[in-house]
């Protein structure tokens, strides 16, 4: 899963002010304490717990052999559907939950397609598929991205997705600069012909987080901030042609969702659906697809649609290249330390 960087995209007052932080003890509370995300966020923790670091590596290598799984397999005419339910059953069948529903977004549709419900859409052999997944032990996340092309003309996007997270990831360590780590990225793109997307980002993770309040920028950029060897981060360069204009726009389908509030609606059935998610994926995303093996799908999507309206739920648009020119991407999750870092997703 991506975060949006700063440019072109200014944030909602509701992004800036009281973020809501999980309760790491869901039958504890019904309300969520407020965090906000300054660079204090940090302050007072000098590193992660081993405890913490135990589970993010166990989700590291859940997820790096998923993903492993996914690039050398034939995809071409599965659908999404099939893809996405395929990934998320290796995750879980090997002990994880899924932080996220894997995101399989083709050609010049960036991030954050999901499947929906039986989604007939099929992988053709020119289609350049990004699958994004992610993997949670106790709400610690991995998560990771490959792209899978059968087309040798798009090779090269994908070389270049792949070269620039090696060479973040051979830079890292702790108090390095997250931009530093973008120039890395920016330079190793644009070496090899192409554009970063400067608008799309990695980001910090935290218990149950999935975007913890940084942005690990895939661009150059003045000021930042360094990276603490109390967080965990997944960096993740995004990669289009010398066509494209290195951005992306938010698209009209919205089909992965998140928790945004657990205020009580008046309604019964949408209250019901409200405790069903937080049980299942406290704050992280989810899908119109985990939530129809309980109800109907037709019932249960009128559902999410009125918690949309109520914000109890946020839906989040399909992130779409401006000159519809296709894009690769690349994704590793990682925890710095004062010699260097611990790539969690690594290919062993
Ligand atoms: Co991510």
């Amino acid at each position: 899963m991506v975060g949006l960087g700063k440019f072109e995209f200014p944030t909602s007052a509701s992004q800036t002010q009281n973020h809501t932080k999980l309760d790491h003890n869901p039958n504890k509370s019904k309300e969520l304490p407020n965090l906000s995300f300054t660079d204090n966020h940090f302050k007072g923790k000098t590193r992660i717990e081993n405890v913490q670091t135990e589970q993010y590596i166990k989700a590291g290598k859940i997820a790096s052999e998923v993903r492993e799984m996914v690039r050398v397999k034939d995809w071409i005419g599965k659908t999404v559907f099939e893809i996405c339910e395929e990934v998320e059953g290796e995750i879980e069948k090997r002990g994880a939950k899924c932080a996220f529903p894997v995101n399989a977004s083709i050609n010049e549709v960036a991030a954050h397609y999901t499947a929906e419900p039986n989604d007939p859409i099929t992988i053709k052999d020119t289609d350049l598929v990004k699958i994004d997944l992610g993997a949670q032990i106790d709400g610690y996340i991995a998560d990771t991205a490959v792209t899978v092309c059968y087309d040798a003309q798009f090779d090269g996007l994908v070389q270049a997705a792949e070269e620039a997270l090696g060479n973040a990831m051979a830079m890292i360590k702790a108090d390095v600069k997250a931009s530093d780590i973008g120039r890395t990225i920016e330079t190793a793109i644009k070496k090899m012909g192409f554009k970063p997307i400067a608008n799309l980002s990695g980001h910090s993770l935290d218990q149950y987080t999935i975007h913890a309040g940084k942005s690990i920028p895939n661009i150059w950029s003045i000021g930042g901030f360094s990276l603490s060897d109390s967080s965990a981060y997944a960096c993740e360069p995004f990669v289009t042609t010398e066509q494209g204009g290195g951005f992306v726009r938010n698209g009209k389908i919205k089909n992965i969702f998140a928790l945004n509030s657990r205020k009580k609606t008046k309604n019964q059935e949408a209250d019901k659906l409200l405790d069903f998610i937080w049980e299942n994926c406290n704050m992280l995303p989810f899908a119109l697809r985990w939530i129809t093996k309980e109800r109907e799908e037709k019932e249960a999507r009128e559902l999410l649609d009125f918690l949309v309206k109520k914000k109890a739920v946020t839906a989040y648009p399909v992130l779409i290249e401006v000159n519809e020119q296709r894009v690769a991407q690349a994704e590793h999750t990682f925890i710095p330390n004062e010699n260097g870092v611990t790539v969690t997703t690594k290919t062993e």
